[in-house]
């Protein structure tokens, strides 16, 4: 069956809640302070067949100036709105502003309800007041609209006005139940026997009983312990529906009107969002950037300053980007509607779109650069929404349920979406694992700096074969996953671009030339540890008789151990690698004869000091060669086969 809400909307006593009490039996105004004072305070809701068997769902709405902010809150979610007017006073301020609320909430229909009829003997004066009200709804979406006369008094319209409504809502499009379920709450309270209670129009989605959800923007993770539409019990609820929602085991303390409940993961809360912004031409002052504002979004309300990316003042009937900072977390969704309520005093002066929910702070030069930037979220479809966010995300790249809460699309759509970009190589899945991707111009501009970074390390050390991997990690601009780093290397590497090994990296053009005097050293060095054989100097020593500066003597002894020419055994112990070459051999002979090897056996067979020795049988156990067992050297297992 279509569910479809209708919203109240007018200026304090013109009798909305006298109409709803009489179209639909049901008295809204359950407070005691509210019968007391005759006012409405907080919202009520309501319930009623149409004619055609419909059934809509009713918020009514305080017409107080005081209580305008729950008059923001009910609006959220409604399909339909009655304006009330009571024929006797016609337009005042209040029905101005909730027009205005409802223009910025983008509600699509309604009507208008000229009520009270029975106070009004005078017909010119009835048809006076209605000529002001075809006036006041020029340019609005309510222009054109049924204006009915109704008195909840007498009764008299009543009838005409239920066939308008059931006509009305008819034309009301169904709300997509696809992608995550949210839910802005509107009302809590505890039931005894049942627990807490949250109230609200789902905004979008599906649940049902036995669901996990989560609270925001404190993301309390709880359940669904049951689900009733207008005080009946049902399984599932969807999009567009009035609802209570009872949870499992959460303390109804904990929650509070303007939380959301939705499906865990769907939302992330944030303290910024960027925005498209515009100002009512009825607002009575330009809008300063950085001014102190109320932002109203769902059911929260919060204060905030609204940072203005590309001018000083927003004018009366302008738009702009802005990037909202607020006080408090909270969620939103691209495409959600907000409104702008003035500091002090409390007035509503705005509204606007949320383009980005997740955005980075903007400052200086890079507000007029997110402005530009805003503008492609702004106008474009939505392969450029996706695609828009895949570059934003930069280093870090995206999954599609990352993607989802930025883009509020839902994951179907993108996975689809996605597939189809990676064929055309307009997305780069760079973990399969995790479905993680990023942009192809992201992945040119890391390609770019991990080649950068490589020519000057080169440039620095020319006689170093590469560059440690993780010292070329920590060099580029940003830090970058695990996982992205190893592709981009395998990629540079499949094109050729780079060489890599165990832990060092290099340019594939890179070659180590010697200088001159560089290539002496080279041969000095050589020569001093192949005429000492197994009992060679310490290097230092060897350094001492050496020309040129520590640092050449330093960097040509690292070439020469990463060429494999010298092999380093403790620290400032080297040997020609061809000297420890052969002595291998001789050791693992000797142990292949003899099963094992004493410290002193060693000795003998090195003819060198226990300075060489130890570190010598140190070095075979490190290599793996041989195991020390006790005082004995014996072949490790897999060589002694
Ligand atoms: N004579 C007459 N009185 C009405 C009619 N509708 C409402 N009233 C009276 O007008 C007063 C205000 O009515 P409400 O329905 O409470 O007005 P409201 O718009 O809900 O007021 P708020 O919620 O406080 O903004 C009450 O005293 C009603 O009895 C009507 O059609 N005829
Ligand atoms: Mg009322």
């Amino acid at each position: 069956m279509k569910q479809v809400i209708l919203g109240t909307a007018g200026h304090i006593d013109h009798g909305k809640t006298s109409l709803i009490k009489a179209l639909s039996g049901i008295d809204t105004d359950r407070l005691k302070e509210e019968k007391l004072r005759g006012i409405t305070i907080e919202l009520g809701f309501a319930h009623m067949d149409l004619p055609g068997g419909e059934r809509l769902g009713i918020v009514d709405v305080p017409g107080h100036e005081r209580f305008v902010k729950h008059m923001v809150a009910g609006a959220t979610g409604i399909d339909l709105v009655a304006l009330v007017i009571a024929a006797d006073e016609g337009v005042m301020p209040q029905t101005r502003e909730h027009m205005e609320i409802c223009e910025l909430l983008r509600v699509k229909k309604g009507l208008v309800v000229l009520t009270k009829t029975d106070l009004v003997d005078d017909p010119d004066w009835l048809e006076m007041v209605q000529e002001d009200v075809i006036d006041f709804l020029k340019d609005t979406f309510l222009e054109g609209s049924e204006i009915i006369r109704v008195s909840a008094a007498t009764g008299e319209g009543l009838e005409e006005l239920k066939q308008a409504l059931a006509k009305l809502v008819h034309q009301v499009e169904p709300r997509s139940s696809e992608g995550p379920f949210r839910l802005p709450v509107d009302r809590v309270f505890s039931m005894r026997g049942f627990g807490t209670v949250v109230t609200g129009t789902s905004a979008a989605g599906k649940l049902h009983i036995g669901d996990p959800v989560m609270v925001y923007p404190k993301q309390y993770k709880t359940k669904v312990r049951g689900l009733q539409v207008h005080s009946e019990e049902v399984q599932e609820i969807y999009a567009g529906q009035r609802t209570a929602i009872n949870l499992q085991a959460v303390e109804r303390a904990v929650i509070q009107r303007g939380d959301v409940v939705a499906t865990p993961g769907a939302l992330v809360p944030t303290r910024m969002i960027d925005v498209r912004m515009e100002l009512l031409s009825s607002s009575p002052r330009p809008l300063k950037n950085r001014a102190k504002i109320r932002f109203h979004t769902g059911t929260a309300e919060h204060l905030a300053t609204a940072v203005l990316l590309d001018r000083e003042e927003l004018v009366p009937g302008e738009q702009t980007f802005a990037q909202v900072r607020l006080d408090q977390p909270v969620t939103a969704l691209r495409g959600d509607r907000f409104v702008l309520r003035s500091y002090s005093p409390v007035q509503t002066i705005g509204g606007g779109t949320v383009l980005h929910p997740l955005p980075r702070k903007h400052k200086g030069h890079g507000k007029l650069e997110a402005a530009v930037a805003l503008d492609a979220l702004l106008r474009g479809d939505e392969d450029d929404i996706i695609l828009w966010h895949v570059l934003d995300a930069a280093w870090f790249g995206l999954a599609v349920d990352e993607l989802q809460v930025r883009t509020n699309i839902p994951g179907g759509h993108l996975e689809k979406a996605l597939q189809r970009f990676a064929s055309q190589k307009k997305v780069i899945f760079f973990d399969r694992e995790n479905q993680r991707f990023l942009h192809p111009k992201v992945l040119e501009n890391i390609q770019h700096s991990v080649l950068e970074t490589l020519a000057s390390y080169h440039q620095l050390y020319p006689l170093k074969t590469g560059m440690p991997k993780e010292e070329l990690a920590a060099q580029l601009p940003h830090p970058l996953e695990v996982k992205l780093y190893n592709f981009v290397l395998r990629q540079l590497a499949d094109q050729d671009l780079i060489a890599t090994e165990m832990e060092w990296v290099r340019l594939q053009t890179h070659k180590i030339d010697l200088s001159r005097d560089e290539e002496g050293i080279r041969q000095k060095i050589e020569q001093a540890y192949r005429q000492s054989g197994l009992q060679p100097p310490f290097f230092k020593d060897v350094a001492a008789s050496l020309s040129g500066t520590p640092r050449q003597h330093q960097d040509v002894l690292e070439w020469m151990v990463s060429l494999g020419t010298l092999t380093k055994v403790k620290e400032d112990i080297y040997f020609l690698t061809a000297v420890i070459q052969e002595l291998q051999q001789r050791l693992v002979a000797f142990l292949k004869e003899h099963g094992e090897m004493s410290t002193p056996q060693f000795k003998d067979m090195t003819q060198a000091s226990r300075k060489y020795t130890i570190p010598l049988l140190e070095y075979f156990d490190a290599q793996r060669i041989t195991i020390r067992i006790g005082d004995m050297r014996r072949l490790r297992e897999s060589r002694s086969g």
